[in-house]
């Protein structure tokens, strides 16, 4: 249970509940699609989640649309009523691989107590470094709505000040798992991988 097949050489990943931790444009969604479907659990994005609800002009959609058009942060009681009932859902109960969640302290708070409610505990925070001239240049590239050069700033700036204390509080928790985000797609998964073997 909980072994990773996907190359019959590599040691398997037995970690099922994981985090992606890291600035805006470093790859968290790309590396956790990635890893949940080697896993087999499902990858839980919160932008996504978001982006989906402003699509589709839901309640949630319209009142969270200018704050991410801004880039601030939804607000954690939103978020946490967001990912309470994500994590509830039969799918996310072998594992999951979380992107973009939490974002705050009172979010990582929150997400323990999710957990601790069900007898879960998080297995590891994967946190992926990129320079940062590197992540305006990739996020500039995509051309979301958000990816305005001068929102993408403002998105590191929230990043910088609300986002970047988690990895020292995660780390303290020997949770903390460091990934060089600054290769090809393919190498930081290889890296993602090394860095988890063991784990769980
Ligand atoms: P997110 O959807 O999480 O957006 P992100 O941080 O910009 O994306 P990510 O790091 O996943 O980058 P990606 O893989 O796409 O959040 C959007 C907004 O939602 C937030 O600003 C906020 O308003 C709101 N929100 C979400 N969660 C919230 C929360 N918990 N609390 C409050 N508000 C919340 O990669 C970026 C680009 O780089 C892609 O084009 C990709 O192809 C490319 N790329 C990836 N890996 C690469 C590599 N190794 N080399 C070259 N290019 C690469």
């Amino acid at each position: 249970m909980g072994v990773d097949s996907t190359s019959s050489d590599a040691k398997p990943v037995t970690a099922m509940r994981i985090v992606m931790l890291g600035p805006p444009g470093s790859g968290k969604g790309t590396q956790a699609e990635i890893l949940a479907e080697s896993l087999g659990v499902p990858a839980i994005s919160t932008g996504e989640m978001l982006r989906e609800a402003v699509a589709a002009a839901s309640t949630l959609g319209l009142r969270v649309n200018e704050i991410m058009a801004a880039g601030e942060l939804v607000d954690d009681e939103t978020m946490a009523a967001v990912v309470r009932d994500r994590l509830a859902r039969d799918d996310a109960q072998k594992g999951f691989v979380l992107d973009g969640y939490p974002r705050t302290m009172s979010q990582a708070t929150t997400l323990k107590e999710i957990l601790d409610r069900s007898g879960r505990r998080l297995d590891a925070v994967v946190q992926i470094d990129v320079p940062e001239g590197e992540l305006v240049s990739r996020v500039l590239g995509r051309q979301r709505a958000d990816d305005t050069e001068e929102v993408i700033l403002q998105r590191l700036a929230v990043y910088h000040e609300q986002t970047e204390p988690l990895v020292a509080h995660f780390g303290e928790r020997s949770l903390l798992r460091d990934v060089d985000g600054h290769q090809s797609i393919e190498d930081v998964s290889t890296s993602i991988r090394d860095a988890l073997v063991g784990e769980g």
